[in-house]
């Protein structure tokens, strides 16, 4: 089992008084506070040899691409990529998916085929497949959700079609916490010769994905949830998709020669990284990266499950919370406690130091199905302890006393 109190002093940003009381942060869904390796790897790159990537032939442009390339190696080693040619840095997880939706599926669908994705997705795996619907005339579909929130999978022979051409589906609910069990999906993908482009924003962080092993052809995940900057994602793309594919964005970098009226692109991955790109944080995601492994996903997975089950079962025992999905879940807790609305309740658990998320978690279509406008969130990392659960259960328990909601 992992240290989480030894490993939260590696957090500085958790180390203060938030209204009075130290800060309890359950919000990491939303974004992961930053290690100190990583906050010293990007000070060291602007203190030490800031420079562009990729043209600078000088010393500093040398050693600042040798690291953004070096990032480049340790994210397809944590997902087990066959190589760096397959990991595009983007902006973020919407980013990468919004690459694919322009990139693959604008120049492939025709009217009449089928995109299936769930009703449990975030907006950043939804918006995009409408968008891509509406410009090729291809048509959404959606998995079944069984009543406590995980995707019906008895049915895929009806759902998965002849005019099937891509799969786009989370691996956890950032609502919910619902794990997506995969391989039956890749399964019936793979029958019908549909391409699958896995969501990872809520899992990569979380427990060991290996791209080879799920066997999908797209994963997308943005570094903020697990540790790094803001502004640097990834999208895992099998290679033979990636070369077939135009690219995303024009500018330079992504170019091997440029005439008037004609260009021809650059190799992968650099086909899809136009323009100068995110190198301190990128730099910033490999720190990131090596400090989780000198943890191993595994561990972090065991350890948030069994937090997770704490946080369940003392939350459940507060009269009027109800906690929204499945037993067997990601490291968050969606709730919702009486009728206090959850800004309410994130108002006041905050004078209480505690950090939750409130609202419809950019996951409309969830909240429809919960029939709920909007939820509280409780989210979970490598840094948070049964302590910090006790506190989020006091400051409950303050709110519904604040709000006439007694016991
Ligand atoms: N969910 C949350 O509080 P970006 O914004 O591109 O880094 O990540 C988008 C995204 C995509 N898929 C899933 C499953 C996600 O949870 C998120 C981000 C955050 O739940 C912010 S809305």
């Amino acid at each position: 089992m992992i240290d989480a109190r030894a490993i939260r002093k590696d957090f500085p940003v958790l180390d203060q008084m938030v209204n009075g009381r130290p800060l309890v942060y359950l919000d990491s869904a939303a974004t992961a506070q930053k290690p100190r390796p990583v906050i010293e790897a990007v000070r060291r790159f602007y203190e030490e040899y800031n420079a562009n990537v990729h043209r600078a032939i000088h010393a500093l442009g040398e050693r600042a691409t040798a690291e953004y390339e070096e990032a480049r190696r340790q994210v397809a080693r944590f997902i087990n990529a066959p190589t760096e040619r397959n990991i595009v840095f983007t902006k973020n997880a919407t980013e990468a998916i919004n690459l694919v939706a322009y990139s693959w599926a604008r120049g492939r669908l025709r009217p009449g085929d089928e995109i299936l994705t769930s009703p449990i997705e975030h907006h950043s795996n939804l918006v995009p497949w409408q968008l891509a619907a509406r410009a090729t005339g291809a048509r959404l579909r959606f998995f079944d959700v069984t009543p406590d929130g995980q995707l019906r999978l008895d049915n895929l022979d009806q759902l998965f079609t002849e005019r099937t051409r891509l799969v786009a589906v989370t691996q956890v609910s950032n609502v919910l916490g619902t794990i997506v069990p995969l391989a039956p999906i890749v399964a019936a993908a793979r029958r019908v010769g549909a391409v699958v482009l896995v969501d990872g924003a809520q899992s990569v962080p979380h427990m060991p994905v290996d791209v080879q092993a799920l066997d999908c052809d797209f994963l997308a995940f943005s570094g903020h949830k697990l540790g790094a900057p803001t502004g640097i994602g990834v999208l895992y793309g099998r290679e033979a998709l990636l070369e077939a594919m135009d690219p995303f964005l024009g500018g330079g970098d992504m170019i091997s020669s440029v005439g008037l009226y004609e260009s021809q692109w650059a190799d992968l991955p650099y086909k899809f990284e136009a323009g100068t790109p995110p190198i301190a944080e990128a730099i910033g995601l490999g720190a990131a990266i090596e400090y989780l492994n000198g943890i191993g996903m595994a561990r972090v997975h065991a350890y948030e499950r069994e937090l997770t089950t704490y946080a369940r079962e003392r939350l459940e025992q507060v009269p009027g919370v109800v906690i929204y999905g499945p037993k067997e879940r990601g490291g968050l807790l969606t709730f919702n406690v009486g009728d206090i609305h959850p800004h309410d309740l994130a108002t006041v658990l905050d004078h209480h130091g505690v950090a939750i998320r409130a609202g419809h978690h950019c996951a409309q279509p969830v909240m429809d199905w919960l029939g709920v406008p909007a939820t509280a969130r409780a989210s979970f990392w490598i840094y948070n302890t049964e302590e910090d659960v006790d506190r989020l259960v006091e400051a409950l328990r303050a709110a519904k006393e604040f709000f006439g909601h007694v016991p």
